[in-house]
């Protein structure tokens, strides 16, 4: 193995070699740790510490870093301490993640690490909203991104490397080929000569290197690194390497040919560097014994600190709490002294008040979408908006859902907010694993927040067939961490979108398509808040309830203004995640007749889930089973007949009829 020095002095050698040595001494601990039942679980990265290494230590300690599970150097590297590393593996409190989280999944903004979710692939994407931060701070800084060669093959890495490649962002993407992924072999895992390749089809340049070389590793990210700041452009790098331990400790090496373990263990990083600074006489052998001696007795010492965590004390409420952050200033609410002057408007000029206006008010707001810009959207929501906040707020995206979930989760980290809008709530589908993984999660497992909301063009009765027409609010209903918000009527839909943007929280905001153009009230001119998580009452009944939101809610007020022999009370839930339980126990109280009306399909829609809490804690009050009057559960049909057929309105009537005659 060839070592070029450059310019390096014998204290720099010295310092990467100790850095280099640190995490195989640390594993190689472990890995007696594990046989002896005092740890669970282990993912190797012996025989790869030279990438993580030296990419770490050609980066500024301040740059982000989204590392993946055997990138242990990367870690040590940010001087993380030893002994809380270990508490962060057995799971102890005083961790890095108060317990939630094993291995390497966690992160944390002090040291500018991203913590993993297991999916591999989300990181590169979140890599992606980092440089675009850097890039539009106008900071001389880059992200940096590790695959594994397996990790190649999902989708997430072709969205990652385009995104990069079309922005123009400085990002260096980082592939570890180490032969394997799992117990695949590259030859079931890709066709191309080398990895590399593939930059050449997303228009970036990329460089094959020797990954067990330190020297070169530091060497050519530091080179890329300037690259990538002077050239504003994204570089991949594909780290040639082997995995010299099984996937995990568990699964064995079994399926590795014997002459791969003979052929690279006389590559390994450490062996060879340190048989060249001896060479070189940079170090003696005196020297090198005693940073051995020095680290293994460092490594003592943190394991009696890592050991010494305390009991974990388990805490139901800051459990719950410990989903969302909080909420710091209360916005200006919707109130009756806010409410004027008020105009009348449409539905769906509320929605680009509200975004508007949240623009005005949040410098670090940035827009992301299919055809937002000059275009203006597919419902053209935000016509205009590059002419007053111009292209670099209001940005065109690529067709990635994904890739733009990750890259609008990776600008919170720096500190932005960001709108993305889905072009139709139908394609949230493409998207779903960085909103229901990484978005929703993240606070709990190590505290950062997702400062971000999706627009969901949702629902049907425009006869737009099955891919444009779903309510799939329940999908995110069932997350813990995400903001589920669903406006009726102009001024919530507005008060809504501006509450979900100054939310530092994952808000899902579901604009039903339908109401658009067909619904206008009175909206309040102002920049005010509707408030998240509080249900509306619309009117007072005796007879029954109908506890609704979205188009249910037109269709009930539609229904009462025609049937005076019927007393109905309207509840409109307008936030689903979190539930306003008191409004809904409210609402039993008055009438007793429960009839909960949605767009959305009846079995698995959130009906369900509120007649079971009204069974639960309500039960007293029922003078009738709770009815769920929804849409059938077979798609969205495209033909309007059918489609009105299906629509939940088709058997409000019968519903009503049911639970009055009960
Ligand atoms: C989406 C997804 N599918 C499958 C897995 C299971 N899995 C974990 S690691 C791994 C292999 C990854 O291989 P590679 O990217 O080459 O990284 P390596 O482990 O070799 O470092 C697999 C299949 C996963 N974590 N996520």
């Amino acid at each position: 193995m060839q070592f070029l020095r450059n310019d390096l002095t014998d204290g720099e050698l010295i310092d990467i070699y100790k850095q280099l040595l640190w995490p195989r001494l640390i594993e190689e601990k472990m890995l007696l740790l594990l046989r002896q039942g005092r740890i669970s679980k282990w993912f190797s990265g012996i025989g790869q510490e030279a990438i993580s290494v030296g990419a770490t230590l050609a980066m500024l300690e301040d740059e982000w870093i989204m590392p993946l599970h055997r990138n242990l150097g990367v870690f040590t590297c940010r001087k993380m301490p030893l002994g809380k590393l270990i508490r962060q593996w057995q799971g102890a409190q005083d961790g890095y993640s108060k317990g939630r989280e094993r291995s390497f999944h966690f992160g944390s903004r002090e040291h500018h690490i991203c913590g993993m979710i297991s999916h591999l692939g989300p990181q590169l994407a979140i890599a992606d909203g980092v440089a675009l931060a850097y890039k539009l701070k106008q900071q001389q800084k880059v992200s940096l991104a590790f695959t594994g060669d397996g990790g190649t093959s999902e989708g997430d890495f072709h969205e990652a490397l385009n995104v990069a490649a079309v922005w123009d962002l400085p990002v260096i993407f980082i592939i570890e080929n180490n032969g394997y992924g799992l117990s695949t072999p590259v030859n079931e895992q890709y066709r191309c000569a080398q990895l590399a390749d593939r930059a050449k089809g997303y228009g970036m340049e990329s460089v094959v290197i020797d990954g067990n070389n330190i020297l070169t590793v530091y060497d050519t990210i530091k080179g890329i690194r300037d690259y990538c700041i002077k050239e504003q452009q994204p570089y991949l790098v594909e780290c040639m390497t082997f995995r010299m331990r099984g996937h995990e400790e568990a699964s064995g090496t079994k399926y590795v040919p014997q002459e791969l373990f003979d052929v690279w263990s006389a590559k390994d990083p450490i062996t060879n560097y340190e048989n060249w600074l001896l060479d070189e006489g940079v170090l003696t052998q005196k020297e090198q014994d005693e940073i051995h001696t020095a680290q293994k007795l460092q490594i003592e010492d943190e394991l009696k600190i890592g050991f010494a965590s305390k009991e974990i004390i388990v805490d139901t409420r800051a459990e719950s709490k410990d989903i969302y952050r909080e909420k710091l200033s209360v916005g200006n609410l919707h109130t009756s002294a806010n409410h004027h002057p008020s105009t009348q408007k449409r539905f769906i000029d509320a929605v680009r008040e509200g975004l508007f206006q949240s623009m005005q008010q949040h410098d670090n707001l940035v827009l992301m979408g299919q055809d937002i810009a000059e275009y203006g959207g597919a419902f053209k929501i935000t016509e205009g908006f590059i002419k007053e906040f111009g292209k670099a707020r209001v940005r065109n995206t690529p067709l990635c859902e994904s890739a733009i979930v990750g890259a609008c989760l990776g600008m919170s980290l720096e500190g932005y907010k960001t709108v993305m809008e889905m072009q139709f709530a139908d394609f949230v589908s493409v998207g779903f694993n960085q909103i229901i993984n990484n978005l929703s999660k993240i606070h709990y497992r190590w505290g950062q927040n997702a400062d971000v909301v999706i627009r969901m063009p949702t629902g049907g009765g425009v006869g737009a067939g099955p891919f444009h027409s779903q309510s799939n609010e329940a999908w995110f209903v069932h997350t813990p961490g995400l903001k589920v918000v669903y406006p009726s009527t102009p001024a919530d839909a507005k008060g809504l979108l501006i509450a979900a943007i100054s939310d530092p929280n994952p808000v899902m905001y579901f604009e039903h398509k339908a109401l658009y153009r067909s619904v206008t009230g009175a909206v309040p001119e102002t920049y005010y808040e509707t408030e998240i998580g509080k249900a509306r009452h619309v009117q007072t009944g005796d007879d029954l309830s109908i506890i609704t939101y979205g188009a249910g809610v037109h269709w009930a007020e539609d229904y009462a203004s025609v049937h005076h022999d019927v007393s109905i009370d309207i509840l409109d839930l307008r936030t689903l995640l979190p539930l306003d339980y008191e409004a809904i126990a409210a609402s039993v109280k008055r009438t007793g007749k429960i009839l909960l009306l949605h767009e959305d399909t009846y079995i698995g829609g959130i009906g369900g889930e509120i007649s079971a809490w009204i069974t639960e804690n309500c039960f007293e009050l029922l003078d009738a089973p709770v009815i769920r009057c929804a849409s059938l559960d077979t798609p969205v049909p495209f033909n309007i007949e059918l489609e009105n057929n299906f629509l939940a309105k088709a058997r409000l009537d019968e519903s009503i009829q049911k639970l009055l005659n009960y």
